[in-house]
């Protein structure tokens, strides 16, 4: 029943982290930044009248993962919470009730809103108390697959994320169906809480826990990946759209017709690597920007990442399988467009092993690049850390006693992010999308930096506020592997 960490060497490298006082250092747990001070928002832009008003309801509640019943946290009692669609330049309006029995937060993440909107305690706000409510306007000025999710603790583990549609009125369309997955690593209600998983990761001390996941029927062991070292934890499930694959949603079409699937991975520690079987898809966009258009039969999707596709569906029902990568198990849905048996919620489709595409090897369209410019400033980043004893950081330090990276409004910011460590961590900057040079500009806000890579990214700082600038392995994050740019 239990998740478990993964066994793992200990690596060191010479800008590892000294572990247990730097972690000391690291305030914010669980409901979040209750010892911080408050915060003083950045001012609110007049905005003008919502184009979308809704109202979020995060409770304590239960969910059907197909045939199992988890105890959790979700937006408005549904997994994936509802999803929120706009139109680019829309204004939206969101009141959250928080009825947790601790502090809340919403991040919409990938979305360059004003800053006292982006959902940060501790940083640009301070927490939704229990009990409490909050409103977010915001303007969402590019169209894209967004989404939202907690930015307090470890709470996106739970059920806490849901799809944030923003559609591009000069959309050229070109397809007849249109399919939102959200990918899903699964222990709240059915294994440990990720309250204790994060508790048991800051004393893990190199004790090593064993557990299962349901759907390898109890093989242990982890795969390797070509990656490297992607996640510390094997869950019990892996979802898509909130079910467990032997109870799996069914996507339906006709034979011929093109489907664009919009896929958000919302998991705490898990890469996927995803394809639709006897399928090539197309890739079109990732993280909401427009890019080369690229035919791929697998891809991978890290924590935060997005990826739009095009299929042109045959006739039949075929899986698309979101494949936990270096971990065993995998998210199921079923693509219908004719009659047969469905397959069964272990197939593996060929097409998984078929060279799987980085979305940092894609190119960006022309319309989603920057204008050239020279960077103004250079900042080198350093990521840091191990599983044994587990720490992770930026610049050699954890939030809370790091360094803000500082810049000037106007400037062009260049940053240099080199992974000192064995693992692939899934970088994600807020308020920006990011311009990465040696992929003539294509436009990410969360980058994959694979073990010891070091890969450039550049904004515009043209979005003032304090903004955060984290691993989006969210027990990394929690841990410490976090900072801020500010200006
Ligand atoms: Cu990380």
């Amino acid at each position: 029943m239990n998740s478990s960490f993964t066994r793992r060497q200990l690596i060191v490298g010479g800008m590892g982290l000294a572990g247990a006082g730097l972690l000391a250092a690291c305030s914010s747990t669980g409901g979040g930044a209750a010892t911080r001070a408050p915060v003083s928002a950045a001012p609110t832009p007049s905005l003008g009248k919502p184009s979308v008003e809704a109202t979020l309801r995060v409770g304590v509640d239960q969910v059907d993962l197909g045939g199992v019943t988890a105890s959790t946290w979700l937006y408005d009692g549904v997994l994936p919470g509802k999803e929120l669609r706009a139109k680019s330049g829309d204004v939206l309006a969101i009141r959250v009730e928080n009825a947790l029995p601790v502090d809340t937060s919403v991040h919409w993440h990938g979305i360059r809103l004003h800053n006292a909107a982006d959902g940060v305690p501790g940083l640009t706000q301070d927490p939704i108390a229990a009990g409490d409510s909050f409103s977010y306007t915001f303007r969402a000025p590019d169209p894209g697959t967004y989404f939202f999710h907690p930015h307090s603790g470890v709470q996106i583990d739970r059920g806490l994320y849901a799809p944030l549609i923003i559609e591009d009125p000069a959309e050229p369309g070109g397809y007849d169906a249109e399919w939102v997955l959200v990918l899903d690593d699964w222990t709240d209600g059915v294994g440990k809480s990720p309250d204790d998983i994060l508790a048991e990761f800051k004393a893990q001390n190199g004790t090593v826990s064993t557990g299962m996941n349901h759907d390898m029927g109890g093989m242990g062991g982890m795969g390797s990946s070509p990656l490297g070292d992607v996640g510390d934890i094997r869950y019990p499930y892996y979802l898509i759209n909130g079910r467990i694959p032997k109870s799996p949603r069914t996507l339906t079409a006709k034979p011929g017709q093109k489907a664009r699937i919009r896929i958000i991975n919302a998991a705490a520690d898990t890469l996927f690597r995803v394809a639709l079987g006897g399928h090539v898809m197309t890739v079109t966009h990732t993280d909401g920007f427009p890019v080369q258009q690229a035919e791929t039969r697998a891809l991978y999707l890290a924590q935060g990442e997005r990826v739009d596709v095009l299929v042109t569906l045959g006739d039949g029902v075929f899986p698309l399988v979101a494949s936990a990568e270096g971990k065993g198990g995998q998210g199921l849905a079923l693509v219908r467009t004719g009659s047969g048996a469905a397959p069964s919620a272990t197939v593996r489709p060929a097409e998984l092993d078929a060279d799987p595409l980085l979305l940092t090897a894609l190119m960006p369209a022309d319309a989603a690049r920057l204008p050239d410019q020279q960077p103004d400033q250079v900042e080198q980043v350093t990521l840091n850390g191990q599983m044994q004893p587990y720490a992770w950081g930026m610049n050699g330090t954890v939030f809370g006693a790091d360094t803000p990276i500082r810049t000037t409004n106007g400037a062009r910011v260049r940053l240099q992010m080199t992974n000192m460590t064995m693992m692939a961590h899934p970088m994600h900057i807020h308020g920006h999308t990011w311009s990465l040079p040696q992929n003539g500009g294509l436009r990410k806000d969360t980058v994959l930096v694979l073990p010891m890579q070091t890969v450039t990214a550049d904004l515009q700082a043209d979005n003032p506020g304090k903004w955060a600038y984290h691993c989006h392995n969210i027990y990394h994050a929690e841990i410490g592997m976090m900072t801020s740019l500010q200006y």
